[in-house]
């Protein structure tokens, strides 16, 4: 399927969709945002690949949202009657509930800023590897505006409230190594290293047990809103689903005769 504002490339049952809109540092004008989503939507409907990679062309991995851009309907900044609200109920709060439900792994490989929705973006991946060269910067506050895309959620949970709060209210970029450092992302990298580092982790995860992954995945992150009992009943509905699937089989059969386990990923 042609995309105008992204390319989608499989190989090795891994999915890579890299952001193209290099010369605005892969802004997400609401074309590109439909496009993921429509992209993502063909992935897991395509039922080929088993672990998706969201990656960014040139230096940048994505500048967030298009501030260039024109949002018809939406009003205008000039006159005060822009609704910000409405692009987020529109688009990008359809796109971090598809990745959120999405039923594969994956894999952010940040080649260079994540800002704003862009940053968002990144940190809803289940494995952000990034760049050393890289930095993270909630940029909404530097331009009067509140975190959004999902950023006021993942971000005092993966980094703690005070350093979520560094980073919303200080609008600072936090380099790759210091977002390791505070347990924000999988890894850091030498430049070099990113697309090889990020592969390999993806043909990995493309051959584990998939349907279990995509358990996990909602698992971990409803585990926020459920109480104690709540999260024994998921895991007691999920263990049902899991202890269904071949790999299980495979993998207590694999484990018996001492060998590798050959998930196929059902
Ligand atoms: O209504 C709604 O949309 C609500 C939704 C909001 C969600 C959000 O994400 S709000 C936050 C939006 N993002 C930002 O505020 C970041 C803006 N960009 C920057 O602050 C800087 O560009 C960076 C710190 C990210 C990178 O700086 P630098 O010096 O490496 O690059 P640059 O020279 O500023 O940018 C390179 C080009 O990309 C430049 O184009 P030009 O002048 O060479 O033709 C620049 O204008 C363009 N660019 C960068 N960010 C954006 C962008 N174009 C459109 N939108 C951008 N966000």
């Amino acid at each position: 399927m042609p995309f105008a504002n992204l390319t989608l490339t499989e190989t090795q049952s891994v999915a890579t969709l890299t952001l193209n809109r290099p010369s605005r540092l892969n802004a997400l004008d609401l074309d590109t945002v439909a496009e993921l989503i429509q992209a993502l939507n063909s992935i897991r409907d395509a039922r080929t690949a088993r672990c998706v990679v969201l990656t960014g062309q040139g230096k940048g991995f994505s500048a967030g949202a298009d501030l260039t851009a024109e949002v018809p309907g939406a009003g205008s900044i000039l006159d005060g009657s822009i609704d910000c609200g409405f692009v987020l109920e529109t688009h990008f709060n359809p796109l971090l509930e598809t990745l959120a439900g999405f039923p594969l792994p994956i894999v952010a490989a940040v080649n260079g800023v994540a800002a704003g929705a862009g940053c968002s973006l990144a940190l809803a991946a289940d494995f952000v590897i990034a760049a050393r060269s890289a930095y993270f910067l909630q940029a909404f506050v530097n331009i009067g505006l509140v975190p959004d895309a999902g950023a006021s959620w993942i971000l005092p949970r993966c980094v703690g409230m005070a350093r979520a709060l560094q980073m919303t209210m200080l609008g600072e970029r936090i380099p790759a190594q210091q977002a390791f450092d505070w347990g924000m992302i999988y890894s850091v990298v030498d430049d070099a290293q990113l697309r090889p580092s990020a592969e390999t982790l993806a043909i990995n995860l493309a051959n584990g047990p998939t349907m279990t992954y995509g358990l996990i995945r909602q698992q971990l992150r409803q585990s926020g809103e459920r109480s104690l009992s709540q999260t024994l009943a998921l895991e007691r509905r999920n263990q049902l689903l899991a202890g269904r699937t071949n790999d299980f089989a495979e993998g207590v059969a694999a484990f018996r005769e001492k060998r590798p386990a050959r998930f196929l990923g059902h």
